[in-house]
């Protein structure tokens, strides 16, 4: 299950911080931490989001809780960068890196431009192009995770992201990861996968554009669908970055 596994770390504790406005999530954010971080990792979260939302935010919810289960510790997926100048280009490397992996590369495109408003991922079945996430309107959230070297002071897109991508990349029932971001102004989005790594791609997406989502490839069987989904909610992983 855990390919790239190096080791496990015990005794530790998830906080995680959720702001909201209106009944709606506005932002969140997690950390896996030592009992004498605790408080030093509360207080960072909440000034985080505090920064973000401008005292906006009609309630903080933070939940401490200790992990009864080894946390695995994983190395970060390597990271490689070409030079992309527009989105035409960008649509063409994401192609090459789909087609690369025998992947459906056109159903997959455009089901990747077309979502929004998504909190999880869509997992896609790379056989039958079939949907597989239980709430489709939700996707899968992958959640228990955190890097090394994280204050949770500031939002750092391009850390979360990679240590997101090389949780899900992880999971063997995965063979790859389309991403792009949901903010207005974050242009740069990725193509993850163990074999290619952690392909950075500028202009995913046009400035301005509120579209994003992220697209989990799964390679598996259909029986093997609950523990992936379970891998990804709910392994406590730790990342170590290589950047
Ligand atoms: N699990 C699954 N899907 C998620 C999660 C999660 N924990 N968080 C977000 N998503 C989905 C959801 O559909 C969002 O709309 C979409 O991904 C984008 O999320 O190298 O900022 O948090 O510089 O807006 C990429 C960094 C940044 C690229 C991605 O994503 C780089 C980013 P966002
Ligand atoms: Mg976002």
């Amino acid at each position: 299950m855990y390919r790239r596994s190096i080791g496990e770390i015990k005794m530790n504790y998830s906080v995680k911080m959720r702001a909201e406005k209106d009944g709606r999530h506005i932002s969140g954010a997690e950390r896996i931490v030592r009992e004498n971080e605790i408080d030093a990792a509360v207080s960072a979260l909440i000034k985080r989001v505090q920064k973000h939302n401008n005292g906006n935010s009609d309630s903080i919810t933070v939940k401490i809780a200790k992990i009864n289960k080894p946390v695995q510790v994983i190395s970060a997926l390597e990271v490689v960068q070409p030079e992309i100048q527009n989105t035409e280009e960008a649509r063409a490397l994401i192609m090459s890196e789909l087609s690369q992996l025998n992947l459906r590369g056109e159903e997959i495109l455009k089901l990747f431009y077309s979502l929004e408003n998504m909190r999880g991922a869509v997992l896609l079945d790379i056989k039958t192009l079939e949907r597989l996430e239980p709430d489709k309107l939700r996707g899968v959230r992958v959640t228990n995770m955190d890097y090394e070297g994280n204050t949770g002071a500031e939002k750092n897109h391009f850390k979360e992201a990679l240590c997101l991508a090389s949780k899900v990349a992880n999971c063997p029932y995965i063979a790859g990861e389309l991403c792009a971001s949901d903010d207005i102004n974050y242009t740069t989005g990725y193509f993850a996968s163990g074999i290619r790594g952690y392909v950075r791609i500028a202009n995913i997406k046009k400035s301005g554009e509120r579209k994003g989502g992220r697209i989990f490839l799964f390679s598996g069987k259909k029986e093997n669908i609950g523990e992936c989904i379970n891998y990804l909610e709910n392994q406590p992983v730790m990342v170590k970055l290589n950047i």
